[in-house]
C-alpha cells in the first residue's frame, strides 16, 4: 500500500508522534487539572468552620436547640455537627434544602457539611415529634454578605399574598355552607366535566380564582348556574368541585405535600389528618384551656369545615402559624411552593384524589 493510497492520514515520523502526545495531553489533562482543582484541592485546603449543635426536649432547662442563632459568612464552608442530649430529635433547615439523613440519637453525632450560598436568615427546626413542646425546637441561620447588609437581613419568608387585604378571620370558625356527605371523587368529577363542556360553567370558573373560592361556594354556583350541572345529582356536583380543586395541583406538588405533612405537621393533626396526633392530647389539656379563642387542632377530614375553607384561609393559617397554639409560622420555614404543595396535599383528607 502506497502513502497515497491510505483513506486517512496517519503519522509515521517520531516528532509527529510526540507532538500528537503533547496536543492529546493538553486537551485531556488541563480540563481535569481544573476539575481536580475545584472539587479535591480547594475544599480540602479551604477551612472549615465547625458549629456543634445539641437539641434538647424544649420544656427542659436550656430547653430547644443550643446555639439557637447562627451566623456564618457566605460561601463560607460549614460544617454541622449535631447531637441529641436527651430523645430522639430530627434536624432541618428547609429552605437550604439541608436535613439530617436520619434522626438525632443521643449520644451520637451527625455531621452536615454545606456552603450557604444565598445571604438571608433562615429557620432551623426538630423534625421529630419528641414533646409537646416540640414546635418550640427552632433557631435561626444567619448568612452573612460582607458587602450586602441588606441581604443579609433578609427574611426568607414568603411575600405576604395579600390574604390579609381579603379580611378572612383565619381563626374564626368557618363551616360550610353546603358540605358533601361523603369523600367526592375527582376521578369521577373529571368524566363528568369532559361530558358537559358547558359555557357557563366553563367561563365563571375561567375566570374565578379558585385559591379564594370555598368549594361550598363552588357548589352554589354549580346548583345555581342555568346549566346542565343544576340538574345533576347533589354527589356529582360534589365530584365536579373536587375535580376543580385538583386542577389546581398536580400529583408530584401532591407528593411533596405529603412528604412536608407527614414530616412536619402529623405530631399534632395526625397520619390521617383527623387531629388525633400525639400532640393534640397534650395540646388540649395544657395550652388549649389557656386559648381564649378556645381553638383545637383542626381535623381535616371535617368535610363541612374543608368546604367552607379556601385554599387561601388554609395559606394564612400556615404562613401565620396558629398564634398563641404549637403551630409554627411556616411562612418562615416553608418557600411559597412548599405552602401551596402542603394545601394541595390537604384537600386530599377530604377530596377522593384516586384514579
Ligand atoms: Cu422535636
Amino acid at each position: 500500500m502506497t502513502p497515497d493510497t491510505q483513506p486517512y492520514p496517519s503519522f509515521r515520523s517520531r516528532p509527529e508522534r510526540i507532538a500528537l502526545a503533547f496536543v492529546l495531553l493538553a486537551l485531556v489533562g488541563i480540563p481535569l487539572a481544573a476539575l481536580g482543582y475545584q472539587f479535591l484541592l480547594r475544599p480540602a485546603l479551604a477551612p472549615v468552620r465547625v458549629i456543634e449543635l445539641v437539641g434538647r426536649l424544649p420544656t427542659s432547662e436550656q430547653g430547644g436547640w443550643t446555639p439557637e442563632t447562627i451566623a456564618v459568612q457566605q460561601g463560607e464552608h460549614v460544617r454541622l455537627r449535631i447531637t441529641s442530649a436527651d430523645v430522639v430529635h430530627g434536624f432541618a433547615i428547609p429552605k437550604l434544602g439541608i436535613e439530617t439523613e436520619s434522626w438525632v440519637l443521643p449520644g451520637k453525632v451527625q455531621e452536615i457539611d454545606f456552603v450557604a450560598e444565598q445571604a438571608g436568615r433562615y429557620e432551623f427546626l426538630c423534625t421529630v415529634w419528641c414533646e409537646a413542646g416540640h414546635w418550640r425546637m427552632r433557631g435561626t441561620i444567619e448568612v452573612i454578605d460582607p458587602n450586602d447588609a441588606v441581604a443579609s437581613a433578609r427574611d426568607t419568608s414568603p411575600p405576604t399574598t395579600n390574604w390579609v387585604a381579603t379580611g378572612i378571620d383565619i381563626d374564626a370558625e368557618h363551616p360550610g355552607e353546603f358540605a358533601p356527605s361523603s369523600p367526592p371523587s375527582v376521578a369521577h368529577g373529571a368524566e363528568l366535566w369532559a361530558t358537559l363542556s358547558d359555557q357557563p360553567i366553563s367561563d365563571f370558573f375561567a375566570n374565578s380564582d379558585l385559591r379564594l373560592l370555598t368549594p361550598s361556594a363552588a357548589f352554589a354556583h354549580l346548583s345555581q348556574l342555568d346549566s346542565p350541572a343544576a340538574d345533576l345529582s347533589e354527589s356529582d356536583r360534589w365530584d365536579l368541585v373536587a375535580h376543580l380543586w385538583a386542577q389546581q395541583s398536580t400529583p408530584p406538588m401532591r407528593e411533596l405535600g405529603e412528604r412536608l405533612y407527614q414530616r412536619d405537621c402529623t405530631g399534632c393533626h395526625g397520619v390521617t389528618g383527623a387531629g388525633d396526633g400525639p400532640g393534640a392530647a397534650a395540646i388540649e389539656h395544657t395550652e388549649h384551656e389557656h386559648d381564649a379563642m378556645g381553638r383545637s387542632v383542626t381535623d381535616f377530614t371535617d368535610r363541612s369545615a374543608q368546604a367552607g375553607a379556601s385554599d387561601l384561609l388554609y395559606y394564612g393559617k400556615l404562613v401565620r402559624g396558629g398564634m398563641g397554639t404549637s403551630m409554627p409560622y411556616w411562612g418562615t420555614i416553608y418557600t411559597e411552593d412548599e405552602l401551596w404543595a402542603v394545601i394541595a396535599y390537604l384537600r386530599g383528607f377530604a377530596f377522593d384524589f384516586s384514579p
